[in-house]
C-alpha cells in the first residue's frame, strides 16, 4: 500500500480534527493509501513540538515554506486562519502537493480564484473542508433527492445559529478581524449552509441580504494574566447575516447565520420543500433525517424520522447499529477518507476548490447586497 506523507499546517482546533481524521480514517474505512503524519507546522517551536507529540506527527517545524518544498511531503493540509490559506495553497500547488484546505477557502472570491487557478495549473488533487456534508443524514438527503420522489424542489431554508461569542467579554480573536477572516458569520458559518445548499439544491443565482454587528469591540487577552485595564480590539466583521436566495433551478430560499443567538450552540439546520414532500435536518440531532412524502395516504401523511446507521451513506465504515450516533469527529474522519481516496484513485475530491470558490462568490454577493440593500447576482 502506498504511503501518503502529510504535512499539517496549523495545530489548533482544526489541526486536532484533521489529525484525528488521518488516524481514524483507515480504522473506519478500507484504506486506499496509508496516511503518514509526517510533519506538523506551527508558529512557535514549543507549540509545534507539543502538538506534533499530541497528534502523532514524526517531526515539526515553524516554517511552512520549507515543508511545502520538501520532496518527502505528498500532501499539505491547511488548518490555519483564513488569511494564510491562499499563500500556502498556491505554494503547495506549485510544488505539486495535493491539498486539503479548510473553509472558507479564502477571504474573498477573488482570493479563492487564485487558489483554484493554481491547483488547476498544477493538476493536483484539491479539497475544501466543508465537512458537514459528510454527515450521513445529509448525504442521505442527497440520495433521497436523487430518487425524485420529492418532486420539484421549491424552497431551501437554512440556518446556522451559534452563541460561542455571544458574551461581549468573549476574547478578541482572528475571527473578529476582517484582515484575518475576510468576514464574520458570512464566511465562518453561513459558508457551511451555502455548501449544503449547493450540494442539495444547486447553484445560487441571486441574493438579497442584510448583516448586523452587535458587538463592536472585545477584550484582548492579556498573556501575562495581569490585572491592568483590559485593552480592546475593534471588531470589523459581521455577527449575523439574513438573506433570501434564488437558485438557478428555480427554487427560492432563506438563510440565517448568527454567532450571538444565546442558547443556540451549533444549530445548523435545513428544511427543503418539494412538490412531493419535505426534508428536515438539525445538526444538533445529527443522526436523524425527517422526511414527509405528499403521496402517502391522507391518514398516514406526516414526518417519519430515519435514524442513520449501517444501511446509510458511510454506514459500512461507521458504527454497527442505527442511532449509535456520530459526532463532529466522524464528519472529519469521513472527510479525510474522501481526501485520501481521491488521491489514491487520482480523481477529483468533493467538495473541491471549485466548490470553495463558488461558495466564496455567494458570500461576496451577500456582503455586497448588505451594503446596497438590493438583490445582487452571484458572479460565476
Ligand atoms: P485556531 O486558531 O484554533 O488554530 C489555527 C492555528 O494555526 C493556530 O494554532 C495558529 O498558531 C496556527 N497558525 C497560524 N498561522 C500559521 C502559520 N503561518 N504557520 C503555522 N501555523 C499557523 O483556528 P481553527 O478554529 O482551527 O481554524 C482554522 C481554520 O479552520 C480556519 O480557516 C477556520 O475557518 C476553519 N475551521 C473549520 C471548521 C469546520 O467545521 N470545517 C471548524 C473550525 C475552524
Ligand atoms: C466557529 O463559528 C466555528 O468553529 C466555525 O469556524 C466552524 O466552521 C464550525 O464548524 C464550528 O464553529
Amino acid at each position: 500500500m502506498t504511503d501518503l506523507r502529510i504535512a499539517l499546517i496549523g495545530g489548533g482546533f482544526m489541526g486536532k480534527a484533521h489529525a484525528l481524521g488521518y488516524v481514524a480514517a483507515p480504522m473506519f474505512f478500507s484504506a486506499a493509501v496509508r496516511p503518514i503524519r509526517q510533519v506538523l507546522v506551527e508558529q512557535t517551536e514549543a507549540f509545534a513540538a507539543a502538538q506534533a507529540h499530541r497528534y502523532g506527527f514524526e517531526r515539526w517545524t515553524t516554517d511552512w515554506r520549507e515543508v511545502v518544498a520538501d520532496p518527502r511531503i505528498d500532501a499539505v493540509d491547511i488548518a490555519t486562519p483564513n488569511d494564510s490559506h491562499a499563500e500556502i495553497a498556491i505554494a503547495a500547488a506549485e510544488a505539486g502537493k495535493h491539498i486539503l484546505c479548510e473553509k472558507p477557502l479564502a477571504r474573498t472570491a477573488d482570493e479563492a480564484a487564485t487558489m483554484l487557478s493554481a491547483v488547476q495549473r498544477a493538476g493536483v488533487i484539491h479539497m475544501t473542508a466543508f465537512n458537514f456534508r459528510r454527515t450521513p443524514a445529509i448525504a442521505l438527503a442527497r440520495e433521497i433527492l436523487d430518487e425524485g420522489r420529492l418532486g420539484t424542489i421549491q424552497n431551501f431554508r437554512g440556518t446556522y445559529l451559534q452563541d460561542w461569542p455571544a458574551d461581549p467579554d468573549h476574547p478578541y480573536a482572528w475571527r473578529f478581524q476582517r484582515a484575518a477572516a475576510g468576514s464574520g458569520a458570512v464566511g465562518d458559518i453561513a459558508s457551511h449552509v451555502l455548501d449544503i445548499a449547493r450540494y442539495l439544491v444547486g447553484e445560487v443565482s441571486e441574493v438579497t441580504a442584510m448583516t448586523r454587528r452587535y458587538i463592536d469591540q472585545r477584550p484582548i487577552p492579556d498573556p501575562t494574566g495581569g490585572e491592568q485595564t483590559p485593552r480592546y480590539g475593534k471588531v470589523d466583521v459581521d455577527d449575523e447575516v439574513l438573506a433570501l436566495l434564488r437558485f438557478e433551478g428555480g427554487a427560492v430560499g432563506s438563510l440565517e447565520a448568527t454567532r450571538v443567538a444565546h442558547g443556540r450552540h451549533n444549530y445548523l439546520t435545513f428544511e427543503i420543500h418539494g412538490s412531493g414532500g419535505t426534508l428536515c435536518f438539525d445538526y444538533e440531532q445529527r443522526d436523524q433525517l425527517r422526511v414527509a412524502y405528499a403521496d402517502e395516504p391522507a391518514n398516514r401523511r406526516g414526518f417519519r424520522t430515519i435514524y442513520t446507521g449501517p444501511p446509510h451513506p458511510y454506514g459500512e465504515g461507521l458504527w454497527p447499529g442505527p442511532a449509535l450516533g456520530i459526532g463532529y469527529g466522524e464528519t472529519k474522519i469521513i472527510e479525510c477518507h474522501e481526501f485520501l481516496t481521491a488521491v489514491a484513485e487520482q480523481r477529483p475530491a468533493t467538495p473541491d476548490f471549485e466548490d470553495g470558490y463558488r461558495v466564496a462568490r455567494i458570500a461576496d454577493a451577500l456582503l455586497a447586497s448588505a451594503e446596497t440593500s438590493t438583490w445582487t447576482p452571484v458572479a460565476r
